[in-house]
């Protein structure tokens, strides 16, 4: 007995839906990585990651604007006191990066730096 197209169409919109429901179930299981900036370092000063894994770095600024650039990992942004920077990112290389506050924050600024270290 052939399905009425009405019910067809019901289907299809269920499915469609639940696609997208477990898409962004998978988007908000994406572990969540706190950085922490404020004049010369950032908290943690290293952060370990996973090969593929995709993660979502939350920054935020206790003090002042500062900047997070990785530049082997192709990450630039900002942090500012009071609000969270999100950006995403997922490692294609193993290896240890160092990130850098590249906004000039203080005498000590340039020693402000930490690391990223991405394993297989
Ligand atoms: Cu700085």
């Amino acid at each position: 007995m052939p399905i009425p197209r009405r019910r067809c169409a019901l289907f299809l919109l269920m499915g469609i839906l639940g696609l997208g429901l477990l898409g962004r179930s998978g988007a908000e299981e994406r572990p969540i990585v706190h950085i922490t900036a404020k004049r010369f370092e950032y908290e943690p000063p290293v952060v370990k990651l996973k090969k593929g894994v995709p993660v979502t770095i939350e920054l935020t600024a206790l003090d002042r604007q500062h900047g997070f650039k990785v530049p082997q990992l192709g990450l630039r942004v900002d942090a500012w006191p009071g609000e969270t920077t999100r950006v995403e990112l997922i490692p294609d290389k193993s290896g240890t990066f160092e990130f850098v506050c590249d906004v000039f924050c203080g005498s000590g600024h340039e020693d402000m730096d930490g690391k990223i270290i991405v394993e297989e």
